[in-house]
């Protein structure tokens, strides 16, 4: 199979930011871009103003990850972070989280659509998959959690598999309703990468363990990656 590989961008080296996205221009297929509001999750990384400073180094899709209470309120504020991206051709991703968007989930993806975004949606490591059927065949990607959201470097939650397969089944069992990514976020690694190749992951968030770690300089860091992924998907 050919992974996605989405490096979290709240795990790069901050010092280093244009030369680091130099280098993942060419390898990798997004960016995973963290919001937090410091309320849904106890923690604040990256935001709206940082992406439009980075857009113009950016040639891969913005992929927006928003830990947030109201995502609707960050609509407009990431739509124009990278309207410069946008008009060069490159469309990106906004993932609200499934659990603050019941009640104006299809509202919300009308207006993330509307602003020119893929839809997505995140969904927790215990929140079933059922809370995202309804919209489902609206989306185009689906981020399972396998760590709590807010943190770099956690242990992974293996009982997200069970919700995986299920999606993985779904999508292949209607392929003309279904077209959404199925995406982990959390602790995607050497020590991973097999298990949830084979529960039916396509697209894998590599933060902390997975890249960023493998070594100080990106382009050895990346090449890890590939190996570890080869090694343990492809034997
Ligand atoms: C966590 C965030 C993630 C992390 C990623 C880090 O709240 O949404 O995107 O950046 O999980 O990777 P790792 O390998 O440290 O778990
Ligand atoms: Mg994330």
């Amino acid at each position: 199979m050919k992974p996605i590989f989405n490096p979290s961008l709240m795990c790069m080296n901050f010092l280093d930011i244009k030369n680091q996205l130099t280098i993942l221009n060419t390898r990798a297929d997004m960016y995973h871009f963290d919001i937090m509001d410091g309320h849904y999750v106890p923690n604040i990384t990256l935001s709206p103003d940082l992406a439009k400073a980075m857009a113009p180094a950016c040639d891969l899709p913005m992929d927006f990850h928003l830990m947030v209470t109201d995502p609707a309120q960050y609509i407009e504020p990431c739509r124009k972070a990278v309207a410069s991206m946008t008009e060069r051709g490159i469309i990106s991703y906004y993932s609200p989280h499934a659990e603050v968007i019941n009640g104006s989930g299809f509202r919300i993806i009308d207006q993330i659509k509307a602003a020119g975004f893929k839809v997505g949606v995140a969904i927790n490591p215990e929140t079933p998959l059922c809370m995202v059927e309804a919209y489902l065949h609206k989306l185009d990607k689906i981020t399972f959690m396998s760590v709590d959201p807010g943190f770099a470097g956690q242990p992974f939650i293996p009982e997200v598999l069970d919700k995986v397969r299920a999606a993985k089944k779904l999508k292949e069992s209607q392929p003309d309703k279904y077209h959404f990514i199925i995406e982990i976020d959390g602790s995607c690694n050497a020590k991973t990468f097999k298990t949830l190749a084979d529960a039916g992951i396509e697209s894998f968030i590599v933060g902390s363990s997975g890249l960023f770690n493998n070594d100080p300089d990106l382009v050895k860091a990346f090449d890890i990656l590939t190996d570890n992924f080869n090694r343990a998907v492809n034997g």
